[in-house]
């Protein structure tokens, strides 16, 4: 497969070209019935509506150019074929398959690739097992009673899209049955959780690719302590979700052990076990099989060419345009539904440890820019707080609003004619044209500048299936787009050094360096701490 630079590909002149005078959308008529019918797509459940983004046919017809140039799909399908494409050529590096999308890719005969999707097929085996065994009561806690929470602990990608699809399909949840999530290494989000918890209810289920993570592994010890402390047995409650042959793949240690496979990236992995597991516990494996069914119809749709057809690719195309020739730095991610409260949190890893990076593919530097800054928070929460940015602020962001037309639980009221429901995707598609259309006044302090592009996802209601294909619409829009930039968007080289220099200083605090060793240390880093008398010993 041939990665070009971005800057080389001659679609990139001509984009440039047509920013110097990118649409207006506060232009008399222009946000028309017609464009809004013509610039809207429809897939795996969603509605795409991009009339309100500063393009036109002829930043579509280049953007599609840009597409077939950089070989954006041929690449898509070359990664879910098993293509090592996680490297950096003639460079250390991960030298690994990227193939998430084998995980859900287990409702063909003929998957992309063979031996990853039957792995996926076997470990959702082993957990349709042990599901029946929680079932029919052979997995009992020691009073022969059923388990009621799974507390998921695991950090990173071990963590955030797991629970961003919890909280999503909570509604769904089967009776008696919930998760609590552990993360931090503050000692303080465990003892939170643990606080109000009955320990003989609960399983544990601890994740972690590496089995090496330390937040992971201290929380580990904090769940079995705390079982031990209740004259609790840890090894009838823990099960782990690991790496084959890490140091946490001792079945011995755990009530059950499944896998992930060093060819899902940490953040990619919620389609795994690794959310899987603790989703299957609180949801039911039918409700995993729908994410996996709606994920799977998101990847097959990512292989569509026509960029007006292909719903992540469309979306990676217009944020490169917002991004790279509009000049935005930042994406706001609005879900208009609580249930998506953690899912802007998920994409910020997700999209900004994938696609925040300064070296090619090649290990050369890039000269454009890469990964925006992603962010967000539940509307209409987020219109009582930094909306006022949005619409009046000095600096433009492109915002991405999700809603769904009828609530999860259809407990709702009419309240002065309209249901809350109506009223929340009311405020979304309000929002959307104030940021487009603006408003004009004579006082300047209630000025509205328009202008303002963004776009809107709406489905009928958050459902496991479209909460899969939700996942994978970003998973393949983060991909397309670092292929396009000519990234690697699958390691995650910026989060050591800063682990390195926190082991460092752990020594220090815990004391197992003396005075001259700081002094004489590698580490300019510390010293500057210390030197400047900044210290955090007691
Ligand atoms: C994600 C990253 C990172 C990882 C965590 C947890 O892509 O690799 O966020 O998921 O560091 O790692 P473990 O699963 O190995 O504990």
């Amino acid at each position: 497969m041939e990665f070009r630079d971005f800057s080389d590909l001659s679609a990139v002149d001509q984009l440039q070209q047509l920013a110097a005078s990118p649409c207006d959308l506060t232009a008399p008529n222009l946000l028309s019935p017609e464009r809004f019918a013509g610039y809207r797509m429809s897939c795996c459940d969603f509605d795409f509506l991009y009339a309100s983004q500063r393009i036109d046919d002829n930043v579509l017809a280049v953007l599609q150019e840009l597409a077939d140039e950089a070989q954006l799909v041929e690449k898509i399908c070359s990664m879910k074929r098993g293509e090592v494409i996680n490297r950096i050529e003639g460079f250390a590096s991960e030298e690994r398959q990227v193939l998430h999308t084998a995980c859900r890719d287990i409702f063909r005969n003929q998957p992309d690739n063979q031996e990853a999707t039957a792995q996926a097929k076997q470990q959702l085996e082993l957990l349709q097992s042990f599901l029946q065994e929680l079932e029919n009561g052979r997995i009992v806690n020691h009073k022969g009673e059923p388990f009621t929470t799974m507390v998921q602990v695991g950090i990173g990608g071990s963590d955030l899209g797991p629970r961003a699809i919890f909280h999503a399909l909570s509604a769904y949840a089967r009776p008696n049955k919930t998760a609590r999530f552990i993360a931090n290494v503050d000692p303080d989000d465990a003892a939170a959780v643990l606080a109000d918890l009955d320990l003989s209810r609960t399983l544990v289920n601890v994740v972690s690719k590496s089995g090496t993570t330390l937040e992971t592994l201290t929380n580990e010890l904090l769940v079995r302590e705390a079982y031990a402390k209740d004259g609790l047995d840890p090894a009838r409650h823990i099960i782990a979700v690991t790496g084959e042959s890490s140091p946490m793949d001792d079945p011995e240690r755990y009530l059950a052990s499944f896998y992930m496979y060093d060819y899902i990236g940490g953040r990619y992995s919620a389609t795994s076990m690794v959310g899987a597991v603790t989703l299957a516990f609180v949801l039911g494996i039918d409700q995993v099989f729908d994410i996996l069914a709606g994920a799977h119809a998101m990847d097959m749709a990512a292989e569509e060419t026509n960029i007006r057809k292909n719903m992540p690719l469309l979306m990676a195309l217009i944020g490169i345009w917002n991004h790279n020739f509009l000049g935005l730095p930042t994406v706001a991610v609005l879900p208009y539904s609580q249930a998506l409260s953690r899912f802007p949190a998920h994409l910020q890893q997700c999209d900004m440890e994938s696609n925040g990076k300064s070296v090619t593919r090649q290990g050369g530097i890039v000269r454009w820019q890469t990964g925006p800054v992603v962010w967000g928070e539940p509307g209409t929460n987020g219109q009582h707080a930094f909306y006022q940015l949005l619409h009046q602020g000095t600096e433009v962001v492109p915002a991405e609003f999700i809603g769904f037309r009828n609530s999860q639980y259809r407990r709702d009221l009419k309240i002065k004619g309209s249901t809350s429901q109506q009223k929340l995707v009311a405020n979304m598609l309000a929002q959307s044209l104030a940021l487009a259309l603006g408003s004009s006044s004579d006082n300047p302090n209630k000025y509205f500048p328009g202008n303002r592009p963004s776009s809107i996802l709406l489905a009928d209601q958050l459902t496991p299936y479209n909460m899969g294909s939700l996942l994978a619409l970003y998973e393949n829009r983060i991909a397309f787009q670092g292929f396009a930039w000519n990234i690697n968007s699958f390691d995650q080289e910026g989060v050591q050094l800063g682990k390195v220099l926190a082991t460092r200083l752990l020594a220090e605090i815990i004391g197992e360096r003396g005075e001259q060793d700081v002094l004489d240390d590698d580490s300019p880093e510390i010293n500057l701490l210390l030197q400047a008398g900044i210290s955090v010993k007691k």
